[in-house]
């Protein structure tokens, strides 16, 4: 389908055609990454759930496989849902996914792989005792999904844990299981946040508090912290905390209760939903998954035939620097398609002022810019602490001041990116990092808005970001990757050929000196595996 072809994008995960969601069950194999997501193989809109199935060897470049699970017993027949991959440390794969039932009531099944020694893990084998996991005492039955990871305690049993809600408190049950076919729930719930709602998608693994590489879902013992994340149903965010799990007990405190889970930190404060992470023991590392859902209408979807993206996968790190984030940073392996680069060194960027940054084409491209800042001394005046609200055209004295993505040559489409500084009241400056889509396209059925959050900059560190663009798609990363957004935009001008990159500074009392990198990057390779050749 030729509509709207210039929003494919050309590095991004997405399938050939029709609708797909969240990422499921991902896992290194010999020697391939596996890719399995939600997916309706007959439409762009949500529906008739099965699990997409694509391999690579890198992260970057993917192969399709056949559909790896459809819906077709009477406990997945409304869907095959969301679940999650654990390797046994005997190289075993167990599978625990959603099922909603032919009676919609969610359930927990076991899958798991025909033939270990397939690289490809082409077939899948439901257990023939499934459902291993019915909504418990007090529990509802459309309030129970989206098993985890497994992780080993202390006692020599697997954890898992799932996400529900009771009333308005979102929750994570825990259970314990020697097998994977029998559970025993535990008497308390891993966490609670009152307020939070349904909790899908919940993910939990450790992160080490000075390491530089990350750790496999059961490793325990000192010098670790514990992410818990929920999908927030409803709001359709990823929210995160950090804490400290007590093993002894199956609980996890977060290290600071203003910024609990669903209350405070975002993976990502664009489009992005129901994110997992896994354990690359290929290049210990562990990698973070995320859905890039659309904001136009289901129409548009429905003409253009596809919808939906994932994320460049990303790496995960604990933020020792500030000791209250996490990191993400895109994988290496996205720097293979690294083409020429052009450098730009202190361009000065004056107030009210923009430069264009001659490279050419600019719809695909990996941007690392730093900024400095000069004050006139002239402009005192920083007034209120706005957050990201005024966008990129509010004016204040230190900001807005970043870089217009995805812009045509007459700006008449835009997608500024961007920080803005403010005075707190606590009298230290405060730095956000936004973004602002609601120049980004022409088109008015796309409901776009303006992103963002504060960003911790540390004293000797300059503004830095580091920008993604793909065509529709733009991940931006702040100081290092402790504040990430995605943007998903639908240019009607700033397309292929004449997409431009800028400059801009509209502080009022700052000049900017901006240092960039930037590269053109190359296309990866997305299709169908040859399986008929081999
Ligand atoms: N998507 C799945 C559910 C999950 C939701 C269904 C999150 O398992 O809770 O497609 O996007």
């Amino acid at each position: 389908n030729a509509m709207f072809s210039w929003q494919r994008t050309a590095y991004h995960f997405q399938p050939e055609e029709n609708w797909m969601n969240d990422p499921d069950g991902p896992l290194y194999h010999k020697g391939w990454y596996h890719l399995f997501y939600q997916y309706n193989p007959d439409s762009a809109v949500w529906g008739n759930i099965t699990w997409g199935h694509a391999v690579s060897v890198d992260l970057i470049h993917w192969l399709y496989l056949p559909l790896a699970m459809v819906p077709d017993k009477w406990y997945d027949w409304n869907g095959v849902w969301t679940g999650s991959a654990t390797v046994l440390p005997d190289g075993q794969i167990v599978m625990l996914y959603t099922g909603d039932t032919d009676n919609y009531v969610q359930v927990q099944n076991l899958a798991y792989p025909a033939n270990l020694s397939d690289p490809l893990l082409l077939d899948w084998v439901k257990y023939s005792g499934n459902p291993v996991l019915i909504p418990p005492t007090g529990i509802a039955p459309k309030d129970f999904r989206d098993p985890t990871t497994g992780w080993l305690g202390p006692d020599g049993k697997w954890r898992v844990t799932i996400g529900s809600k009771v009333n308005k408190t979102g929750i994570s049950l825990v259970y314990t299981t020697t097998n994977f076919t029998t559970y025993e729930l535990l008497d308390h719930v891993l966490h609670a946040v009152p307020g939070t709602g349904m909790w899908e998608c919940v993910d939990f693994y450790p992160v080490s508090i000075n390491g530089t590489t990350g750790l496999d879902t059961s490793a325990n013992g000192p010098g670790l912290k514990y992410v818990l994340k929920a999908s927030l149903d409803d709001t359709k965010l990823d929210h995160y905390a950090l804490g400290t799990y007590f093993s002894e007990n199956d609980t996890w405190i977060p290290d600071n209760p203003a910024e609990d889970v669903g209350i405070g930190l975002r993976y990502d404060y664009g489009r992005y939903y129901a994110s997992k992470t896994f354990y690359d023991p290929n290049k210990e590392r562990r990698i973070l998954w995320g859905w890039i859902n659309e904001t136009d209408t289901e129409t548009d979807d429905l003409e253009k035939g596809w919808a939906s993206l994932q994320t460049i996968p990303r790496t995960v790190l604990f933020d020792n620097k500030t000791g209250t984030n996490i990191l993400q940073w895109p994988v290496e392996e996205v720097e293979s398609l690294r083409l020429n680069s052009t450098d730009f060194d202190g361009v000065l960027v004056e107030p009210g002022s923009i430069v264009e940054l001659d490279i050419g084409t600019a719809t695909q491209l990996d941007i690392f810019a730093d900024f400095e800042i000069e004050s006139l001394g002239s402009d005192e005046n920083n007034e209120t602490d706005g957050g990201c609200n005024g966008g990129a055209v509010e004016r204040r004295s230190l900001g807005p001041f970043g870089l217009l993505v995805i812009a045509d040559q007459t700006l008449s489409e835009l997608t500024p990116i961007y920080f803005r500084l403010a005075n707190s009241s606590d009298g230290n400056l405060k730095t956000y990092f936004c973004a602002d889509e609601r120049r980004s396209t022409k088109a008015t059925s796309v409901f776009n808005q303006i992103y963002g959050s504060e960003v911790p900059v540390l004293d000797d560190e300059k503004y830095s970001m580091r920008v993604l663009v793909d065509h529709s798609i733009v991940e931006s990363f702040a100081q290092g990757g402790r504040t990430v957004i995605t943007s998903r935009v639908y240019p009607t001008e700033a397309i292929y050929g004449a997409t431009r990159l800028f400059l801009f500074n509209n502080a009022t009392g700052v000049n900017v000196k901006a240092t960039l990198k930037i590269w053109q990057m190359n296309s990866a390779f997305i299709h169908p595996f040859p399986l008929d050749q081999i």
